[in-house]
């Protein structure tokens, strides 16, 4: 326990009282948020099931940082020991492609028992498990096209690979007591201008509609789709765009999976939070920082993520959101991305807490943009950080960088004899 955490916490929570802010409902309002880690960010998106296999489907890492999870074992150590310094409970996305098996099976032959050790593993760290199906990085991928692909036994064989995923995220669901999303993303397009834009949508429909025809209980799961602008590779035409999916979610009645990478670079993706909810079920989030273009870039306390967090928090979406992860980087220690994306989404989201939202709309409603605007920015510089770092001691998890000796001291002694 560190009194001057404690003292600054104190006078924190004095500031905040004077405009009307309850610093302890904050931090409860952060507690009962999940986030759900990418397991890929633990190994370059590679898994284990194709120990030759590159990554493809216009998405890349760089980076060679030592240390990379080469076996299950060495992941789930490692998640384990990321998720030790990030407060609160949370879940983990994995992908087909991490199975942990002995067994030469393929993707569309997998099957819950293949996911066995990552159900044990995470009621031992009382995580909840998400899913994807993985429909890339494999040789039945190479056309550039799967779900939608013009060939029938090429689209059958992924029909198989959906399949699956929903049996394995049903499992997750049964056997963890908590809803497992699975997201579908599918990398489908042409690097050049195509000339039918309709039929491989088509397809890609009927292909969706076959994999959702198992009634499975949404207490267990429930699918997201996720849109794309565009991937390297992949620039004139995505089938699976924003509006696509987003029409697929409204119509089935499924999650519409908005990736903070996929977009045009100034637009706003949290404007888009209030624009489907009054219509559709719910949300999955990729929370990911683009830079420049979809570049996957381990997530920072920046304008954006903010923004994204105050939509969350003020318009009360929070219920019908799933905040997951998305980025990938291999120039820095693994852990520490995850670490320092996850603590600062955490951050991001206790600054939307520690806000005196009624009265600002009460302000805005009178038109009193004046008071809206100077009480938003003055905000900007309250000590949010010092609720954070107390929240951080409650919860038994390091304040500030010291989180980051820690993962020093891993590394040393074991990522570095990888
Ligand atoms: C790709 C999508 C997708 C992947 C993961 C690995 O652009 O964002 O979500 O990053 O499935
Ligand atoms: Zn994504």
């Amino acid at each position: 326990m560190n009194e001057t955490v404690t003292q600054a916490y104190k006078l924190a929570k004095e500031r905040y009282t004077a405009i009307g802010v309850d610093t302890e409902k904050a931090i409860e309002a952060l507690k009962k948020v999940k986030l759900s880690l990418h397991c890929w960010q633990g190994d370059d998106v590679l898994g284990y099931l194709f120990p030759d296999q590159t990554l493809t489907g216009g998405i890349s890492v760089s980076g060679n940082y030592p240390g990379r999870a080469r076996s299950v074992d060495e992941l789930q150590k490692d998640l384990s020991k990321a998720l030790a310094v990030i407060p609160g409970k949370h879940k983990v996305q994995l992908h087909s492609i991490y199975a942990d098996t002995d067994e030469k099976v393929d993707l569309n032959e997998l099957e819950p028992r293949h996911f066995q050790s990552w159900v044990d593993w995470a009621k031992e760290q009382g995580v909840g498990l998400d899913m994807n199906g993985t429909f890339f990085s494999h040789p039945k991928s190479a056309s550039g096209f799967t779900l939608a692909s013009a060939d029938k036994e090429i689209r059958d064989f992924w029909i198989e690979v959906g399949k699956s995923s929903r049996k394995i995220a049903g499992y997750f669901g049964k056997e963890l007591g908590q809803q497992s999303v699975n997201n579908f993303w599918i990398p489908d397009g042409y690097k050049d201008n195509p000339i039918d834009k309709l039929s491989p949508r088509l397809r890609l429909i009927d292909s969706l509609d076959e994999i959702m025809k198992e009634k499975i209980p949404e207490a267990y799961t429930i699918e997201a789709v996720e849109g794309k602008l565009f991937g390297t590779g992949v620039e004139s035409y995505t089938v699976g765009s924003h509006e696509f999916y987003e029409a697929y979610a409204l119509t089935r009645g499924k999650l519409w999976t908005i990736d903070a990478g996929h977009f045009h670079p100034t637009e706003d993706i949290s404007d888009k939070f209030s624009a489907f909810l009054p219509f559709g079920k719910g949300l999955m989030l990729h929370v990911s920082r683009p830079v420049r273009w979809d570049s996957d870039h381990v997530v920072i306390l920046d304008d954006a993520l903010i923004r994204i967090t105050r939509s969350l928090v003020r318009d009360n979406e929070l219920d019908k959101t799933n905040i997951g992860l998305d980025f990938f980087d291999a120039t820095i220690n693994r852990l520490a991305a995850w670490i320092v994306g996850a603590r600062d989404t955490l951050k991001a989201l206790l600054m939307a807490f520690l806000s005196p939202i009624d009265d600002l709309k009460k302000a805005e409603l009178e038109g009193d943009y004046t008071k809206r605007l100077a009480l938003t920015e003055e905000l900007k510089s309250y000590p949010f950080g010092a609720v954070w770092d107390y929240y951080c001691q409650e919860s038994d998890v390091p304040v500030g960088a010291e989180w980051l000796e820690e993962i020093r001291r891993y590394e040393k002694d074991v990522l570095i004899n990888r």
